[in-house]
């Protein structure tokens, strides 16, 4: 008997737990000012998080799924992207959007049912959020063979939930990016639920990362709580992609440190405890530390930041609430270039009904 193939999934990390460097740091984080930037773009994340929770439950905002804990996971993305790439984003990403051109009332706008929040990026080159679980990888793969069609040196970045791995279309971008050789970076967000469904029960594998070992290229596992090796390990697939036409799959392991929506309610499934014990782990306590540990950052500093977000994030309420909503019938008006005859009627029916405002 022969080993035909022997392969391994690394893991990366370089700020532990305990906020300790346990790697020689990358280039760009041994500059105290950009971390600081990661820093500050993490809590606007989780100011403006808070905020929408609280609108949504005064009746101001549709459902809303949370960030809460995946901070360093959009951060570290949107920081790694290049202009010339392209997003192709799911439901939770706003935290890289804002990155790209996107407002933060873009986001309300969306969530509060306006599909004009849906056409946030400067030059119209990034796409709007998944929410079918899953379907996004493939759009990802036939772009990025655009690009090499075109021999364009763009890369395109895809992300995705552990849940959507289980999904067909998830294999069959993985298997076409490897077989084409496609500039694409897959992320899979792993936060480890899917809604009530726990990681365990998801995959009989050790690791979502080996799923691109079979689609003949490399995964990886990156702490998804350390915002460095998130924007590292991202930064350098995203080179390899551009410059090599080659894939990667990146497992960024986190914890959903929420409910999967606020239309869900984790208490009836996710066991008691768990949650307060991966709060440990979490990515804005663990970069604050850090940074103090170097005279970086200070309790006037954080002071100043929370006053400055919370500034920000009020804001962007007031531009959601003070915006007209659009005619009820644009509904109509967005599906069809040319409206059918059969619906015609029904837009003219939904023009006598009163318009909801924003909030
Ligand atoms: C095709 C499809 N099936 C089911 C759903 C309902 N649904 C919405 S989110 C979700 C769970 C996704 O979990 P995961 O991929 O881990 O992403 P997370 O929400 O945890 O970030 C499901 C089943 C959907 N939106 N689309
Ligand atoms: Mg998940």
């Amino acid at each position: 008997m022969n080993i035909v193939a022997r392969f391994e999934i690394p893991y990366y990390q370089y700020l532990n737990e305990t906020s300790t460097v346990i790697d020689t740091l990358p280039e760009f984080a041994q500059d105290p000012q950009h971390l600081q930037r990661l820093y500050r773009l993490m809590v606007l994340i989780r100011v403006f998080d808070s905020k929408a929770i609280a609108l949504q439950r005064t009746g101001k905002l549709g459902t809303y799924p949370s960030s809460r804990g995946q901070e360093a996971v959009f951060v570290g993305m949107g920081d790694a992207l290049a202009k010339t790439d392209l997003f192709v984003p799911y439901y939770r990403d706003f935290g890289t959007l804002i990155q790209r051109g996107a407002k933060l009332s873009d986001f309300l706008m969306y969530w509060g049912g306006d599909e004009r929040g849906n056409s946030y990026s400067d030059d119209k080159t990034d796409f709007p959020f998944s929410v079918p679980v899953g379907s996004q990888p493939l759009h990802a793969a036939g772009i990025a063979s655009a690009f090499k069609i075109r021999k364009e040196k763009r890369a395109v970045l895809v992300t995705c939930g552990d849940g959507a791995t289980s999904q067909g279309d998830f294999y069959e971008a993985l298997n076409l990016a490897g077989i084409w050789q496609l500039p694409v970076v897959f992320v899979v967000s792993n936060n480890q639920w899917a809604i009530s469904v726990p990681r365990s029960a998801q995959t009989g594998a050790k690791t979502i990362a080996q799923k691109a070992i079979a689609a003949g290229f490399s995964g990886e596992q990156v702490d998804g709580n350390d915002v460095i090796a998130v924007r590292e390990r991202v930064a350098s697939a995203l080179k390899k992609a551009r410059e090599n036409n080659e894939p990667t799959l990146l497992e960024i392991l986190s914890y959903r440190q929420s409910d999967h929506t606020t239309a869900d309610d984790a208490s009836r499934y996710e066991p008691k405890g768990v949650r307060e014990t991966e709060w440990v782990k979490e990515p804005i306590g663990r970069l604050r530390r850090y940074l103090e540990s170097i005279q970086a950052w200070s309790e006037t500093d954080e002071q100043k930041l929370l006053a400055e977000c919370g500034e920000t994030v009020d804001q962007a309420v007031a531009e959601y609430q003070n915006c007209p909503p659009q005619p009820i019938e644009s509904i109509f008006d967005y599906l069809y270039e040319t409206l059918p005859d059969i619906y015609a009627e029904q837009r003219e029916d939904v023009k006598k009904k009163e318009v909801p405002v924003h909030g």
